[in-house]
């Protein structure tokens, strides 16, 4: 995840003054995606050719603003009428933090091309062989960014006379994964293309002129040429916004601004404009509320007359939508700055059915069941060999290591260990030369994980780590690993990046077990749940107002238990850390075999009790547990699979008449046994968030807790 940002103006002259803090305000409101690097490129107005300047900086914005300050080349009073720049804020998936590694990237030392990009390019090394086979080898970096501004080059010198949209056409052919991408060209000044897929992007506009529609159509490139052909044989121009054939949406009103030349519509032609690209309406809207927003496949091109066009390669079905709608804004920045949500930490929530896919991007071939880990690569063998496994971690990402120790057990044949690193270094625990150990951290700096790795690292061990910063201690001092890519994870309480760990977590045991014929069945039905997970997650994210009117019949509790078992043990006890964490009411998650020595004591009718039951291995035994909770009054909530009568039955056999009408259960989507918990876990994570609201926390930075803790 990154932030995208883009000013035009078009005959509106701007000092670049304004320009570049223009450019660094829209950075600002973006960082909370990408905060790792920026950067930026402008053109100098006052040649005869425009030559365009790049600035990159690691860390913040605010370092890349200093930086632009003491840039010599550029000059601040300078006038532009016509100019384009572009910005770019970045979480690393390739290249660790640095200058080099930040956006823009280029085709060449003319800057030629200049491109940013939000997403992961899985294909690049592909491209990158084909370029260097083809003599394109100054590489400056090693993200998979910079092949596209390389390869943009390539097809331009292949086919100099390629209009600029043609070439992207072209390019996003050849290129796999996700991205929004930003181009600029001294071949085509003043221009830029802004195209995606998977990653969002929208246009802004902001035009004196009035605009009348609420559409703005789409045009087609397979038909492009046959309707210029069209228009110049019947000689009259249609006035409205009917293009190539299209019949404008029943309630469209022609658009005073926009007008129709050779099949092209026309937003601005020769009146003053100004367009923003950005990755979100935060950055654009104390400019402009008018916005569109892109959809997968659009190409939005602002040519050199400021003219907007967003073409599409072709229709892919009969009733495609053949417009985008001219949204007008109407929230405040703060309300946009979280999207339709109130926090950060209920966005990232609502982020899992995506980020679960970036976590796997490129790593995963669900047609041929493979699991490649690049971080894993070269240290596979040494891996397989080793005498035991030991995750290290705290807090939430030791409940990942708990989560996925069963199934790592399982596929690797392997002991593995899951260690608490604080405890694990007051233990001076014994360590050898043929252990591997896992360090699992969201931020990579949390002291005590970092600490365990120096330590292991001194008696030999071979040290991998699973983080979400690229850069970060852990991914730098380990040997090798994964990174979960994730995105940016802003909330103090880890949502997103503890399912992004369990599953960066299984693709290793996938990736370990490959050549077991014996675990072959075994591994294929985990590749195929993998493959349905976004959705089974989105179906559970579908349930929020179930689990809001569960938080109302609990947020003046005192203490909520959390039981259950196998799988489902690590999400009892993350469960009640989330509640713990963000609603300051006690919570203890409880392993359900303990029950009688211990935990049964607690139970009595107005104890909240949640437990967490699917069809596994340990069903039946969670049955029991739920008949020795009933049987002492206790009158639970169950968290269980979406066919299930039998707990059902089993609560309602004991319900008491006051209990009338409150829900029983809450039901996910089945799945293969080591994936539940990341579908138990999100009830759990909403629960706590609508708790925290009901009694207004501040859910996104609990009191005494610390996003990273890079303290022991
Ligand atoms: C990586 C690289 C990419 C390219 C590609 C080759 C990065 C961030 N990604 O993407 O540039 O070389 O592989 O296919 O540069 N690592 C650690 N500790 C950690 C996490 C990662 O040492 O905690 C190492 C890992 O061993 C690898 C590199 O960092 O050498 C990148 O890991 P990754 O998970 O990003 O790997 P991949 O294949 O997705
Ligand atoms: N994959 C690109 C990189 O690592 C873009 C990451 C982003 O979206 O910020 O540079
Ligand atoms: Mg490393």
């Amino acid at each position: 995840m990154c932030g995208i940002f883009c000013y035009l103006n078009y005959l509106t002259p701007k000092t670049k003054k304004y320009i570049l803090e223009t450019l660094l305000n829209g950075l600002k409101r973006l960082e909370y995606r990408g905060y790792d690097s920026a950067g930026l490129a402008v053109d100098l107005c006052s040649g005869d050719v425009k030559q365009t300047v790049i600035v990159r900086e690691r860390g913040k914005v605010a370092a890349l603003e200093d930086l632009v300050r003491l840039n010599k080349e550029l000059n601040m009073n300078e006038m532009c009428t016509n100019h384009c720049g572009i910005a770019h804020t970045r979480w690393a998936t390739h290249g660790e933090p640095a200058p080099r590694n930040s956006h823009p990237h280029r085709s060449d030392a003319n800057n030629t091309f200049v491109v940013i990009h939000n997403g992961i390019v899985t294909n690049y090394m592909d491209i990158k062989k084909f370029l260097m086979s083809k003599g394109y080898s100054d590489f400056e970096s090693e993200t998979d960014t910079e092949v596209v501004a390389k390869l943009a080059l390539y097809i331009y010198n292949e086919q100099p006379s390629i209009t600029f949209q043609k070439l992207v056409e072209t390019l996003i052919e050849m290129v796999d994964g996700a991205f929004a991408f930003l181009f600029k060209s001294s071949k085509f000044p003043d221009e830029v293309i802004a195209t995606r897929r998977g990653s969002p992007l929208l246009v802004a506009i902001k035009s004196r002129m009035e605009m009348m529609t609420e559409y703005f159509p789409i045009l087609y490139s397979s038909d492009i040429n046959a309707q210029s052909r069209k228009v110049a044989q019947s000689g009259d121009m249609p006035s409205g916004v009917a293009l190539n054939g299209h019949v404008p949406p029943p309630s469209a009103v022609p658009s005073t601004t926009a007008s129709v030349e050779a099949g092209e519509f026309k937003l601005g032609g020769m009146e003053p404009v100004e367009y923003f690209f950005a990755s979100d309406a935060s950055a654009v809207i104390e400019h402009t509320n008018k916005v569109i927003y892109l959809e997968d496949g659009d190409i939005a091109h602002v040519d050199n007359a400021g003219g907007l066009r967003i073409v599409r390669t072709k229709k892919k079905h009969a009733n495609e939508k053949e417009f985008r709608y001219i949204t007008e804004l109407q929230l405040s920045l703060e309300q946009i700055m979280k999207g339709e949500y109130g926090t950060y930490m209920e966005k990232e929530i609502f982020e899992q059915p995506e980020s679960v896919v970036n976590t796997m991007r490129g790593r995963i071939n669900f047609e041929t069941g493979q699991v490649k880990l690049g971080g894993l690569v070269e240290y596979l063998d040494d891996i397989k060999r080793s005498r035991r496994l030991i995750m290290i971690a705290c807090g939430t990402s030791y409940h990942s290591a708990l989560a996925t120790r069963q199934i790592l057990e399982e596929l690797s044949q392997l002991p593995v260990m899951v260690e608490l690193a604080s405890d694990f270094l007051d233990r001076n625990t014994p360590i050898f030369r043929d252990d591997v150990c896992f360090f699992i951290s969201q931020s990579g700096e949390t002291a005590d994980s970092l600490m365990a790795l120096r330590y292991c690292k001194k008696r030999g061990a071979l040290c991998v780590g699973v983080t979400n910063t690229v850069g970060s201690s852990i991914s730098r001092e380990t040997s090798c690993g994964i990174h979960i890519n994730a995105g940016p994870e802003i909330g103090v309480a880890s949502t997103k990046a503890y399912t992004s760990q369990i599953i960066s977590l299984i693709m290793f045991a996938l990736l370990i077990s490959a050549d077991r014929i014996s675990m072959h069945e075994r591994r294929k039905e985990i590749i195929r749940e993998l493959k349905t997970l976004p959705g089974k997650i989105q179906k559970v994210l579908d349930l929020r107002e179930s689990l809001q009117e569960l938080a109302m019949k609990y947020y003046k509790e005192k203490s909520i238990l959390v039981m259950g078992r196998g799988y489902n043990y690590a999400t009892c006890l993350e469960g009640a850390l989330k509640i713990k964490e963000i609603t300051y009411m006690h919570s203890e998650g409880i392993m359900s075999g303990e029950l009688k020595h211990g935990p049964l004591a607690l139970v009595e009718p107005t104890m909240p009790i949640i437990m967490v039951a699917v069809k596994d291995s340990v069903y039946v035994k969670c049955q029991n547990a739920l008949e020795q909770v009933t049987s002492r009054g206790g009158w639970p909530i169950v968290i269980c699979d979406e066919d299930d009568t039998v707990l059902e039955s089993i609560v309602e056999k004991n319900r008491k008449s006051k209990q009338e009408g409150a829900p029983i259960t809450v039901k996910v989507p089945k799945t293969v046994d080591c994936l539940a918990g990341i579908l138990t876990v999100i009830p759990f994570q909403l629960l706590s968030l609508y708790i925290a609201v009901a009694n207004e926390r501040n859910v996104d930075c609990p009191r005494n807790l610390a996003k990273s803790v890079t303290v022991e």
